[in-house]
């Protein structure tokens, strides 16, 4: 069946029941053209920051949801099916420097991670039904080889039993929401993926109210990932009866950009894809769309162009491939 060239990536995944996603920033939501990318594209958007801890509550028992009710708009707008993302996330980045202070008893800290959950997930009930319950819990010591739940301000206070009590949380508020574990160089099977799959294995032993993994696939384009390994992982996860996603896939260039490089990008970009159909993911989304919105040159020094359209929001290789892997 030809596609028409007007249709966007979401139009043709649609055939294959796979929803196509990608973070929405909502700083850049008055640039029509960021706009128009991400209506043609998407069917399913994450906000990219708006809902960290944060940027919601800067300040004790006072949260900010304006940011966040931007993107919720804009997605339910353009029928984009949402990810709230994320609800417990130990990064300094996502802690608000006023709870970061706090010296907590355990059933203090509990408390707080329980109004925490509670009052982001009752805001958004009817309009948000995906959440990231917890993100990058596990520790990502390739080096040593030894993987293991990350200390961070959740574990300190509360210890490990903080992820199974999120998720626990989580499922009272909303019974009806599909909950996700999300984490990054977790793709292939390897030590990392092999510690996340023995936890959440685990806690779904123990009744943990866990759906679904999400495989976040930030790479860059000098790695190789073995496609077989990375669908044997989904496979695995798929097993234990899970729903699995592509989560924040972005494919970092090392710089200088050059057309070997965004050639071997967009062999990545369309292998990925080709996993997910494969394997039957929930959906295949992206940390961006555009060159000219994205986290990487700020956060990978010496690197750019990860994403699927250039700075000037035209199609690169890495959007063609994904076309033609789409249509196959
Ligand atoms: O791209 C996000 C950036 O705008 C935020 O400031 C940052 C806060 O830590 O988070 C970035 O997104 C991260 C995501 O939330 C979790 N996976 C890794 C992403 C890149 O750091």
């Amino acid at each position: 069946m030809c596609m028409s060239t007007s249709m966007g990536l979401k139009d043709i995944a649609s055939r294959k029941g796979i929803a196509v996603g990608c973070c929405i920033n909502d700083a850049h939501l008055n640039e029509g053209k960021y706009r128009s990318a991400l209506v043609r594209n998407f069917n399913l958007a994450t906000p990219e920051y708006e809902l960290m801890h944060s940027q919601l509550c800067p300040t004790r028992g006072k949260y900010d949801f304006e940011n966040a009710d931007k993107v919720v708009a804009f997605a339910l707008k353009h029928k984009m099916r949402i990810r709230g993302h994320p609800l417990v996330w130990q990064s300094r980045l996502n802690i608000p420097s006023w709870l970061a202070r706090q010296k907590l008893s355990r059933s203090e800290a509990a408390k707080l991670l329980k109004d925490h959950i509670m009052t982001v997930m009752k805001r958004y009930k009817n309009e948000i039904h995906d959440w990231v319950v917890v993100n990058e819990a596990m520790n990502d010591d390739f080096k040593s080889g030894k993987f293991k739940l990350r200390k961070g301000f959740w574990f300190n206070r509360i210890g490990p039993r903080y992820v199974e009590m999120a998720f626990r949380l989580a499922h009272i508020v909303d019974p009806k929401a599909t909950l996700w574990y999300n984490d990054y160089s977790m793709d292939e099977i390897n030590g990392k993926s092999d510690a996340v799959y023995r936890l959440i294995k685990g806690l779904l032993k123990k009744g943990a109210p866990i759906h679904a993994i999400g495989l976040q696939m930030h790479l860059a384009s000098h790695w190789n990932l073995d496609p077989k390994s990375v669908e044997a992982n989904i496979r695995r996860f798929q097993k234990l009866g899970l729903k699995v996603g592509i989560t924040e896939m972005d494919v970092r260039i090392r710089k200088p950009v050059t057309k070997k490089k965004l050639k071997k990008q967009a062999k990545m970009y369309s292998g990925m894809l080709r996993v997910a159909l494969n394997t039957r993911c929930e959906d295949f989304s992206l940390w961006g769309v555009t060159d000219a919105v994205s986290w990487i040159p700020e956060s990978h020094k010496g690197y750019d162009a990860g994403l699927i359209l250039d700075k000037k929001y035209r199609p690169k290789l890495a959007y063609e491939n994904l076309v033609e892997a789409l249509n196959e």
